[in-house]
């Protein structure tokens, strides 16, 4: 499996650095981002180092998107949100900040005043 040393997220998936963890498997894990854009945002990755989505397997991907779907239903369920954002940005010219695949899932609310 590919890693980056020099990788923040890689580092989360090897556990050396500290993340909340809300989801793991083989493949995926997905973790509170450190800076939320609503209460309950979340980052869901491929535990292996893809820098974007165009270098991932598609099935790799969907793995991902799925995982997404189900961290989605049990954000309805426990945050009771009045909507949720799913996104994905690739490349400095797509604002990626972090060069590791990840999908960001943000609750949103009537009234939280982002503007996506
Ligand atoms: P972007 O690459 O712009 O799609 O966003 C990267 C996100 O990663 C951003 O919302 C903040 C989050 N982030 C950056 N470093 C860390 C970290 O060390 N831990 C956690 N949990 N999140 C991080």
């Amino acid at each position: 499996m590919r890693s980056d040393k020099n990788c923040i997220f890689c580092r989360i998936v090897a556990g050396e650095i500290p993340s909340t963890k809300v989801f793991e498997d083989d493949s995926v894990l997905a973790f509170m981002d450190i800076s939320p854009l609503t209460p309950g945002h979340l980052l869901v990755v491929p535990k292996e180092h893809f820098e974007t989505i165009a270098d991932m397997d598609p099935q790799l991907f969907g793995r991902l998107a799925s995982t997404v779907c189900i961290l989605a239903k049990a954000t309805n369920r426990s945050l009771k949100p009045d909507g949720l954002n799913i996104l994905q940005l690739n490349g400095k010219a797509g604002n990626q900040v972090v060069p590791h695949v990840h999908m960001h899932l943000v609750p949103r609310w009537n009234e939280d005043g982002l503007t996506i």
